[in-house]
């Protein structure tokens, strides 16, 4: 049926499973449709607001179209779109910001409360009834088999050679009768290649043709650059001090353009056999796979920028056997990430002098995106790496303060931290130790005077103290420079 059909079965109050993770796989034509209903519904006096729980961020053609008409009652988990960050900021919309890999185990435990409708993007739907998944997997296993009802869209600009790439994992249970994920190597195939669906479920099935968010990103710049300089470098070191094999571990990588230059750095480095187990795979990662570099990665998702996913297209026959999209249960699930020794590497907003790490706020109340997968990662990761230009906005705010006004990484998942002015090695250091290396390491040296000042007061006034803080001043920076 058409879209603007499909979004009439989509009642007030219900609660939406929507494919989508980090800006492919999302459904493309039914938000859209939904979004004119609400807004003529609105118009005419209606209530009209659903629930929207997806698998991390989507694109503007869903997240954008219904926060514009104000038509999200409550958004879960990941965002990153900017109307939506508007409308939560300013009240007018519930986010419920969780891990990743909780997600799915929380709609099964029923916390999150009642799934009436599952929309749902795929490639193709087969004869038996399965349905091959599109460039994104998340929590859709989920959401087919919990709701009540489900649409699908199935897009057929999403090439059908995708089909045998994913790895759907229905070994899952509830406490307490779970069984061990059984990966030991990051290209283990435990799954299916397409979901299970109860065809008695699927009110409607609408036919697209559209492609994924273009996930831009720009050229490495000189901080970008000089912080993956600083990362490899760390690897070497840690490679020749026995600490990591020559090949690495696998590799979790972060959203933005940081993790993109890291995997830039990694190209032109000097390790080879690398392989990823991590939630998405952008253009960087991409180009290493192309290579050879890399021989293999797990993720959830693609995201690429336009440009790549056509690379992609045209070389799928040979990638598509270096890459396996797990659901994201599995891709992010800590029991894994713990065994395989995985490398995370995320970016942050604000760290203090201490290492905890504030990820998804700014200045402790507005949210910019969400934890996403990172605390799956680092707080099971072999090594937890946080990555941030020492600065922002223009220079004006330091990311390294006394105090995090927010916290998302406590200080005991926060191993490493390296900014463009260098690498603050964490490891094995009480907390005035690492104040010392943050400050001295990782700081601004336009910020660093006052930093110094204050953990040298707060270790003067409160002598002999753990963790020596200045409570009455501990956000005084950030109020300045705010
Ligand atoms: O805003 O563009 O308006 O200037 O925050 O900052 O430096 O461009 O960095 O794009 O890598 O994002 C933590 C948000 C970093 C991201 C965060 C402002 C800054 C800019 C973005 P402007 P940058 P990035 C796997 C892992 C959590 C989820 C995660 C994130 C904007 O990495 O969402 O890790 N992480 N998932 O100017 C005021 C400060 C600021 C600040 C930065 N101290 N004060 N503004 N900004 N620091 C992926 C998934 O889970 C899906």
């Amino acid at each position: 049926m058409s879209a603007d059909e499909a979004a009439t079965l989509v009642p007030h109050g219900a609660n939406v499973g929507m494919s989508g993770f980090t800006g492919s796989g999302h459904p493309k034509a039914v938000p859209m449709a939904l979004a004119r209903r609400i807004e003529q519904a609105h118009a005419r006096g209606d209530q009209l607001r659903i629930g929207v729980w997806t698998g991390a961020s989507t694109a503007p053609e869903l997240d954008g179209a219904l926060a514009k008409v104000n038509g999200i009652e409550l958004r879960l988990p990941y965002q990153s779109d900017p109307v939506t960050r508007e409308r939560i900021n300013a009240g007018a919309m519930d986010y419920i910001d969780i891990h990743l890999s909780h997600v799915a185990q929380f709609a099964w435990f029923g916390f999150l409360g009642h799934l009436d409708v599952a929309l749902i993007e795929v490639t193709a739907i087969l004869p038996d009834g399965t349905l091959v998944p599109s460039a994104s997997v998340g929590n859709n296993k989920t959401w087919l088999d919990q709701a009540d009802r489900i649409i699908l869209e199935v897009n057929s600009g999403v090439s059908t050679a995708l089909h045998g790439m994913h790895d759907i994992y229905y070994g899952t249970r509830l406490p307490p009768h779970r069984k061990p994920i059984p990966i030991v190597s990051p290209g283990d195939r435990i799954g299916d290649t397409a979901f299970r669906c109860d065809p008695n479920k699927v009110i409607a099935v609408v036919e697209t043709n559209a492609p994924d968010r273009d996930t831009t990103f720009t050229q490495p710049d000189a901080t970008s650059k000089a912080i993956a300089g600083h990362v490899l470098e760390f690897f070497s070191h840690e490679v020749r001090c026995g600490r990591l094999p020559p090949e690495l571990l696998p590799i979790q990588s972060g959203v933005g353009n940081v993790a993109n230059a890291v995997m830039a750095g990694l190209e032109d480095g000097p390790f080879g056999r690398l392989t990823a187990y991590t939630e998405v795979l952008q253009d960087g990662m991409l180009n290493l796979l192309r290579s050879d570099r890399m021989m293999l990665a797990s993720a959830t998702a693609l995201s690429l920028s336009a440009a790549a996913t056509r690379q992609f297209n045209g070389e799928i026959d040979r990638l598509k056997h270096k890459i396996v999209l797990r659901t994201q249960e599995i891709s992010n699930h800590p029991e894994v990430i713990r065994r395989l020794g995985v490398i995370a590497m995320n970016g942050l907003i604000e760290a203090d002098i201490y290492g905890n790490v504030n990820s998804t706020h700014i200045r402790g109340t507005a949210i910019m995106n969400g934890i996403g997968g990172s605390g799956d990662f680092s707080r099971n990761a072999y090594l937890s790496i946080f990555m941030t230009p020492s600065t922002a906005k223009g220079g004006s705010i330091s990311a390294i303060v006394p105090m995090v006004t927010h916290v998302d990484h406590t200080e005991h998942d926060v191993q490493i931290i390296v900014t463009e002015q260098g690498l603050a090695d964490l490891r094995g250091l009480s907390p005035k130790q690492r104040a010392a290396s943050i400050i001295g390491n990782a700081a601004h040296p336009s910020f660093r005077p006052a930093l110094q000042d204050y953990f040298d007061r707060a270790c003067r006034l409160s002598p002999g103290k753990h963790t020596p803080h200045l409570l009455d001043e501990a956000f005084r920076m950030i109020k300045a420079t705010g």
